[in-house]
């Protein structure tokens, strides 16, 4: 994995080791006032954020005070561990995609406007074709003007289906239409593409819900998986949104996109630990290839540097 360039990995190990080791043996004395405020200000300029920050900075402070976190390498093997911690939280392995042992699986996208779902989408189909799979893609978005044919470019692209509505039709019916197909022709999966912007929130969140339920109603467990594409260099807002997305939908994964423009790879670390579900998908680029299941320990490893 690259998280886009050399910036993120070696400025961000650089860093915490400026302000944890500057004083020789700050560490082994006990980190003092001044450098908990720094890794607290240099974590959360990362977009760590507040809470995993806090996690961060207090198994740290306990650390030194146990006296178990004296050398450069005992701090990166602690920072390592915990990150980690949070990353995969109960769920270390799953499946790369849930497939049900019935039926078509059904993938759910969703997020606000401009995340990358629909390039997320187009990317996940790619990569289910290149296993073999038949995909059907559904264009629910029916509200904005060039979303289906956005979703329809993508589709062509990937080797897949496209099933889309009029402008201005039911989300809910579009999604229950390929789903439908995907049942009576045997497809192995289909992924729902979902419109980022209606009127209000609101409307979009009861959308979405009414999706996930039409889409329940033809498949058993369906949606199968549900993911939040949040855009990684959105920083704090990443968190809030997220929020309001995982109220409304139980979600499966987050897939964090644009990872290849971030200067900071600390947002997958504050919106995993804030809801708990894991970051599943990195989006590292715009076309077809540009997207890997995520790695927690190979992403720690790039955050923190190679010993
Ligand atoms: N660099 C980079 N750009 C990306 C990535 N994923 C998506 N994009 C770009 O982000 C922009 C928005 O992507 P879309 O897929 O249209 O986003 P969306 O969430 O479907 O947007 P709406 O349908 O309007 O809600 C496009 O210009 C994409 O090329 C990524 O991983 N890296
Ligand atoms: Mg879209």
């Amino acid at each position: 994995m690259d998280l886009g360039s050399e910036r993120p990995k070696r400025s961000f190990w650089q860093k915490v080791k400026d302000v944890a080791l500057t004083d020789v043996g700050a560490m082994v004395k006990g980190i003092d006032e001044e450098t908990i405020s720094d890794l607290e200000r240099l974590l959360l300029q990362a977009d760590f954020g507040v809470d995993a920050t806090m996690e961060l900075v207090g198994e740290l402070e306990r650390a030194a005070k146990r006296g178990s976190v004296s050398t450069e390498e005992e701090l990166r093997e602690l920072l390592a561990r915990e990150i980690q911690e949070i990353l995969t939280g109960a769920d270390a392995a799953s499946p790369e995609l849930v497939t049900p042992a019935e039926g078509p699986g059904v993938v759910l996208l969703l997020g606000v406007n401009g995340t990358g779902k629909t390039t997320t989408a187009g990317k996940l189909a790619h990569r289910c074709r290149e296993r073999g799979e038949s995909v059907i893609m559904a264009a629910t978005d029916t509200f904005r003007a060039g979303a289906q044919d956005q979703l329809r470019e993508w589709a062509e692209r990937a080797g897949a289906e496209f099933i889309g509505g009029e402008s201005g039709a039911d989300p809910a019916s579009v999604a229950y239409d390929a789903v439908e197909a995907a049942v009576s022709r045997g497809t192995d999966r289909v992924l729902v593409d979902t419109a980022g912007r209606l009127h209000t929130q609101r409307d979009l969140l009861e959308e979405l819900q009414k999706i996930d339920r039409v889409v329940g109603r033809l498949v058993d467990g369906a949606p199968h998986e549900r993911f939040l594409v949040v855009d990684a260099t959105s920083g704090q807002n990443v968190i809030q949104q997220a929020e309001k997305f995982g109220e409304a939908v139980d979600l499966t994964g987050l897939v964090l996109t644009k990872f290849d423009s971030t200067g900071s790879g600390g947002s997958a670390v504050a919106v995993a630990r804030e809801l708990s579900v894991p970051v599943r998908f990195l989006g590292t680029g715009e076309q077809l290839p540009d997207l890997e299941p995520f790695d927690a320990r190979r992403y720690t490893r790039e955050l923190l540097g190679a010993a």
